[in-house]
């Protein structure tokens, strides 16, 4: 425990919390099961406005000057209040997420005016395992605002801390449990009896919420990319199983950019953020024989794959010459490529010929993003049934959809990835259709987002590529851990 000292208006805000029992000792049940010593119950301050405005302020005082925020948005329902007191004396605007709107992917699930980039500081009143701030950050930074901290009055001190620094969220808390706990001791409110029950409930939940790889083992009840790396049956799907878990990214750049150059700038800038990194090599005006062992020293680098969206369509023997040779020698670099089926089989048994002695895998097209795509129904099943056939060449497939085939969940050895992802839903000009990363990972059913002009065209790449993966990975755990 803790001994740094609480000041003195600290200590009289934990008093008066005892003083309206908003503290209470006995046998409670929390919400996660199991039974604790000591509750928390801050829904009472509402009826002590002045205690109610003393919160606010001194939970707003705690967030450091140097943590900059646009918007204020407290957890529902117990923060409402508080955040609502922060906002009007401090004329820091509000928003509010609706609590019964599942679907993260709407705008409805917030309440308020903002704009996307704009930087959102969550306020909660007490956090244990960090789960609730984690469930108000989803649908605002599905809506495109930066949620980077958070404010609580309490920390509870049951692995909330670690949770939220995880998933990019620094923790504010004025006082932590056990600080409040000994100054009631001091102040003679506690006996000695209820002090040792809470420190010891304190320190054996302490023990539970550790290791941060155990942690996350608990957390993903189904089948994690660790173990589906397992089953691949190709080295090039097994070893992108591996970097997605290890880098804890599934975020796949498009990195459709004008010249080779920027390119290359490109990747080595968003290099960290990602698994894979996508190109179309025949769109780079400045195209040089050592681009290939380039971009591959970059992604050495950053353990990343690359993913060359050549989109093969072609009868096999003619593929096998595609794949190998011209002037981009695709076969050299790309870790993986990907094709259509529309020749039928034939053209994955003539890509493997090349492909499979280089230990390189195969993504097939089961389905497009864009509008009117006619990969779809007997197609996509179609598709699957080669995959099947060919397991040990192909690692998967381009999908928008997969949770929506027929006899899903497909085959946990394969990958699936989904263009057509930006952080509002929409689409271009020209027929691309866009979803949010949450409903792609999680709704739809996908491994991997990929990601171009969202990335691309931001004002900061890199920046942006953080926030999806950041989107992107906790949609995996949050499906993962709700199967
Ligand atoms: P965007 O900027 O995020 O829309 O880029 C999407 C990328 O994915 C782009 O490189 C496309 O060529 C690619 N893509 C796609 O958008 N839809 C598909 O069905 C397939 C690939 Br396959």
């Amino acid at each position: 425990m803790s001994s740094s000292p609480v000041s003195p208006s600290m200590e009289s805000l934990i008093l008066q919390l005892h003083e309206i029992s908003a503290v209470k000792f006995g046998n409670f049940k929390l919400k996660s099961g199991i039974s604790s010593p000591i509750y928390i119950d801050l829904r009472l301050i509402v009826s002590y406005p002045s205690l109610l405005r003393q919160i606010s302020q001194t939970l707003i005082a705690a967030v450091p000057s140097s943590t900059p925020y646009d918007l204020l948005c407290g957890v529902p329902y117990t923060a409402l209040p508080i955040a609502t007191c922060i906002s009007t004396s401090r004329d820091v605007p509000m928003l509010m997420r609706r609590k019964e709107v599942k679907d993260y992917g709407t705008a409805k699930a917030i309440e308020g005016v903002f704009t996307p980039g704009q930087v959102c500081l969550i306020i909660e009143d007490l956090v244990t395992s960090g789960a609730s701030v984690l469930e108000t950050a989803a649908p605002l930074r599905a809506a495109g605002l930066k949620v980077c901290d958070a404010v609580v009055l309490i920390d509870r001190e049951q692995g909330g801390r670690e949770n939220l620094e995880e998933n990019g969220i620094r923790l504010h808390a004025l006082f932590r449990l056990s600080e409040m706990v000994r100054v009631l001791k001091e102040k003679g409110k506690l006996a000695e009896e209820t002090v040792g029950a809470v420190l010891r409930f304190l320190e054996e939940n302490r023990r539970v919420a550790v290791p941060k790889v155990e942690k996350e083992k608990v957390r993903v009840k189904g089948l994690g990319f660790e173990e589906r790396a397992k089953l691949s049956k190709n080295p090039t799907g097994k070893k992108l199983f591996e970097v997605m878990a290890q880098k804890k990214t599934n975020l796949c750049l498009a990195a459709d950019v004008a010249t080779a150059q920027e390119l290359l700038a490109i990747a080595e800038k968003v290099g960290p953020e990602i698994c894979l990194l996508k190109t179309h090599v025949d769109i780079l005006p400045d195209f040089t024989p050592d681009f290939g062992s380039k971009l591959r020293s970059i992604a050495e680098r950053h353990n990343f794959m690359i993913f060359e969206d050549r989109k093969f369509a072609d009868i096999g023997n003619t593929v096998t010459m595609q794949y190998e040779g011209g002037i981009f020698h695709i076969l050299d670099w790309a870790d993986i490529v990907n094709a259509h089926i529309i020749s039928g089989p034939g053209i994955v048994d003539g890509l493997k010929l090349k492909g499979l002695p280089r230990g390189r895998g195969l993504l097939l097209l089961a389905e497009m993003s864009s509008a009117g795509n006619l990969a779809k129904g007997d197609y996509t099943a179609a598709a699957v049934k080669i995959a099947e056939d060919h397991s040990d060449f192909v690692i998967g497939f381009i999908s928008v959809n997969p949770a929506s085939w027929p006899g899903a969940p497909v085959n946990p050895a394969f990958i699936q990835a989904t263009p057509g992802v930006q952080m509002v839903t929409g689409g271009d000009a020209l027929g691309q259709q866009y979803n949010t990363p949450k409903s792609v990972i999680y709704d739809r059913g996908s491994d991997i987002i990929i990601v171009g002009r969202g990335i691309i065209k931001a004002e900061n790449p890199a920046e942006a590529a953080h926030e999806y993966r950041i989107q992107g990975w906790q949609a995996y755990l949050d499906k993962c851990s709700s199967n």
